[in-house]
């Protein structure tokens, strides 16, 4: 008796909360298509994928994707269907202002999609969480200089503000940008993303200081013209891998350290710490090597005080998309089974270890406590913020189908690690799947796909199917427990 008594109380204590959010996310260019109708104006996707479609896997685009912006009642459906508590979606930039600098052309037609969608979700219960920027940059505003231009931050308040008018009314969860480290090292500093500009040594961090501007003076607008009628929150979605030491030794902590600094830490850093502003070392290890490449100044631009202190404190609650893990060594640089989109200014070792499960994703492996590792290491950083877990999930090959136990292992091992964490006190309010559907996953085309629900891209109708995951997903969701 005694035993079955400690057992029954062990399981209750690993129940979800009643008010936390599960739910599932997606993004505008990878589900809308619709590319260039009803008056939306171009992105900077569309014009990378329709004059340079050699860059992306497979030679697609998103120029239909899943039709969302056709089969958005199926969309609420789903989540409907999997019982979910929370929506995850992004607003199109070109489709609300097609004519970014003219400040009072609002395209009505994308505003009445974003209400339909908003009211669908809101018909049945459901929390929309909008994300303001989820890369889809309109191609008129890249075309002066995109996030390198010091307007930068004076266009996107501008939009943020449009956005907060049309739907703030409905929408309570707000998150300014989509993954800061994905735009700047892989868009402007590389090639990976559009704009595909490859400014290797300043791009990078031109960009970290404009989008860092940009978000706290969406934040503040928020915070100080909505906030007080809206009542709603407003944040920020950074990616975060965890990363940890290879051993315990001094040197590999301090290069852990270091690397968690140059892939997440200058995002995250200046908005969330207590000091505020760009993380010490690294910035000195950035100053250090411009000097040795003969830069006049650090590549690394200056923040002001003034800045430091408008930047800081700048949220409500943390977005963070984690997926995976890695660990670091100081001692011997190597980057064994390490993909590019690793390497930074940040000159350590990486190392993926050959026991983590891969997926179809060079860059994704399960591993098994990344995400307990992770929050654990936030909520002392920062002191306990607000988060949620804005996307997190497992790629396949579209052979794999409908039976997706991998997927199913993700899921249920990061879930356990958010258990855990609930258990060790941090401050998880919430959990996005990536993704409700198949979609279009950048440069990798519709050949890696994170879908709960698959989509057959080949028939017309872009039909929706459930995957195995999605009834794992769904049961958790409805009885709050892993093992049910
Ligand atoms: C994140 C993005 C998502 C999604 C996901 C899968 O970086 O926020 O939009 O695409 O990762 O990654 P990928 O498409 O690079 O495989």
């Amino acid at each position: 008796i005694g035993l079955f008594a400690v057992s029954s109380n062990a399981q209750q204590e690993r129940r979800f909360p009643d008010d936390f959010l599960f739910g599932a996310a997606t993004a505008s260019y990878q589900i809308e298509g619709a590319w260039n109708v009803d008056g939306k104006g171009e992105s900077i996707w569309d014009r990378m994928t329709h004059t340079k479609p050699h860059l992306i896997k497979d030679m697609t685009n998103g120029d239909i994707a899943a039709n969302s912006y056709y089969n958005y009642k199926r969309d609420v459906e789903m989540i409907r269907e999997l019982g979910l508590d929370a929506y995850r979606f992004s607003i199109s930039w070109p489709r609300i202002l097609p004519n970014p600098l003219a400040p009072y052309e609002v395209n009505q037609a994308g505003v009445d999609f974003y209400n339909n969608y908003i009211n669908e979700m809101l018909k049945y219960n459901i929390t929309p969480m909008a994300t303001i920027y989820h890369w889809d940059l309109p191609q008129k505003l890249q075309d002066l200089g995109g996030l390198l231009s010091p307007m930068f931050p004076e266009w996107f308040e501008h939009y943020a503000r449009v956005v907060y008018e049309k739907f703030g009314d409905r929408v309570k969860l707000w998150t300014t940008f989509n993954e800061p480290r994905e735009m700047c090292l892989l868009g402007y500093g590389g090639d990976e993303k559009a704009p595909f500009l490859n400014l290797t040594d300043i791009g990078t961090y031109y960009c970290a200081k404009n989008l860092l501007l940009a978000h706290a003076r969406a934040y503040h607008a928020y915070n100080n013209d909505f906030k007080p009628t809206q009542n709603g929150e407003c944040g920020i979605v950074i990616n975060i891998s965890w990363i940890g030491p290879l051993t315990d030794s001094e040197e590999d902590n301090y290069a852990a350290e270091l690397k968690r600094q140059a892939e997440w830490g200058i995002y995250a850093e200046p908005i969330f710490s207590e000091q505020g502003g760009f993380p010490k070392e690294f910035a000195e290890v950035v100053a250090q090597k411009s000097i040795e490449q003969g830069y006049a100044t650090s590549r690394l631009p200056e923040l002001t005080e003034e800045e430091r202190k408008f930047i800081q404190g700048s949220f409500d609650f943390l977005g963070i998309n984690h997926y995976t893990g890695y660990l670091v060594s100081a001692n011997e640089y190597k980057t064994a089974n390490a993909v590019p989109s690793l390497l930074d200014d940040a000159d350590v070792g990486v190392y993926i270890s050959d026991d983590w499960l891969p997926s179809a994703s060079d860059w994704l492996k399960m591993v098994p406590d990344s995400l307990y590792n992770l929050l654990t290491h936030l909520k002392d950083k920062y002191n306990n913020p607000p988060v949620y877990i804005t996307e997190s999930g497992w790629s396949e090959v579209p052979e794999t189908g409908l039976i997706d136990d991998e997927r199913i292992l993700f899921y249920r091992t990061a879930l356990n690690n958010a258990l855990d964490c609930l258990e060790a006190g941090v401050n998880l309010k919430g959990y996005m799947a990536w993704s409700l559907m198949d979609n279009y996953e950048w440069i990798a085309g519709y050949t890696e796909l994170f879908g709960l629900y698959e989509v057959d891209f080949k028939s017309e109708a872009k039909t929706r199917t459930p995957r195995k995951s999605a009834f794992v997903y769904k049961q958790i969701v409805k009885t709050r427990v892993i093992d049910p």
